[in-house]
């Protein structure tokens, strides 16, 4: 990614515009998933452990985002496409057998038209994958290992049949901002969608509660604040994971317009004090009843909770 962008980018907090930002979700922060335990394998594509644990100083402070000072959105939603500046992302099947474990691969082609192997590191990460049933269920924040030829590949949840969508989201070396390029994936058999939980402004992931304060506006960049509390109704000691107090992906309804969000604090790996509170700055790409997926680590598991909200004026 370029040195602007890193630096504005981090200074104002991260805004996510969905649309205007070319990669505006850059940086996914992983999150094995609620369903996929996929271990994520830290990937060494260079030959060095991924993350040997301390990423603040620098992992943190990129962002993914990209300033949009006009405010304007009439960019294409990040992850509608599976080609942008010329990358194309390439799955190496399209059709899977139902299976809680489907070995999913992909390659990334770079303008040249072969597989791409260099990727700058971002959340401690070379490349996120989000996967998601086209109802929006089934979330899941993976990051997958890359053979030398560039050939990703990964251990997916794709237990139930439906059409599933996968964002791959990386920056490649070189000047490219950051990409999320997004392809389906086929799991034939019998399809029952599930509907889309109510807007709320509470969840639960696992023994934790979450609540959501701040709502989502179509035209502004607006800030949503997630606390988590356990069963007993005591807030939580948040901890960084992947180089944030969050990560936070948001999905349009119907489109699947993508959205990732990193915290507007900057994480300090290791502070204690980071509280159990974390906040999010989210520009939609337009009005729509949006799901969003707060991967959040306490206690040293990653947990997932979800929420659906509108963006319309109508929140709950
Ligand atoms: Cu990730």
């Amino acid at each position: 990614m370029n040195t602007a962008t890193r630096v504005g980018a981090f200074g104002a907090g991260l805004v996510v515009a969905f649309g205007a930002a070319l990669g505006a979700g850059r940086l996914v922060g992983p999150l094995d998933t609620v369903a996929a335990p996929a271990p994520h394998t830290e990937m060494s594509t260079d030959g060095h452990p991924a993350d040997p644990g301390g990423h603040a100083s620098e992992g943190d402070q990129h962002t993914d985002t990209h300033q949009d000072p006009g405010g304007g959105t009439s960019a294409t939603p990040a992850g509608l496409s599976s080609t942008d500046q010329g990358y194309r992302l390439v799955p190496g099947a399209t059709t899977l057998a139902a299976s809680k474990a489907a070995r999913v691969t992909f390659q990334v082609l770079g303008p040249d038209g072969r597989p791409v192997t260099g990727f700058t590191t971002a959340h401690e990460k070379k490349l996120h994958l989000v996967v998601v049933r086209r109802d929006l269920s089934g979330f899941q924040h993976v990051h997958p290992t890359m053979a030398a030829d560039g050939t990703w590949s990964v251990s997916l949840d794709l237990g139930r049949p439906g059409q599933w969508r996968m964002f791959a989201d990386f920056d490649p070396d070189g000047d490219t901002e950051g990409l999320v390029l997004g392809t389906d994936l086929a799991v034939p058999g019998d399809y029952s969608p599930v509907a889309l939980p109510a807007p709320a402004r509470t969840t639960t992931a696992d023994r934790y509660a979450v609540q959501l304060t701040g709502s989502l506006d179509p035209a502004t960049a607006q800030r949503l604040d997630l606390a988590v509390s356990d069963d007993s109704g005591r807030p939580v000691d948040l901890e960084p994971y992947l180089g944030a107090d969050g990560h936070l992906v948001v999905l349009r309804e119907g489109d699947l317009a993508y959205a990732h969000a990193h915290p507007v604090h900057a994480t300090t790996v290791g502070d204690s004090a980071s509280g159990a509170t974390v906040g999010f700055r989210v520009e939609p790409p337009g009005p729509g009843r949006y799901r969003a997926f707060l991967d959040f680590k306490v206690a040293g598991t990653v947990h997932t909770a979800a929420f659906t909200l509108d963006a319309a004026g109508g929140t709950p």
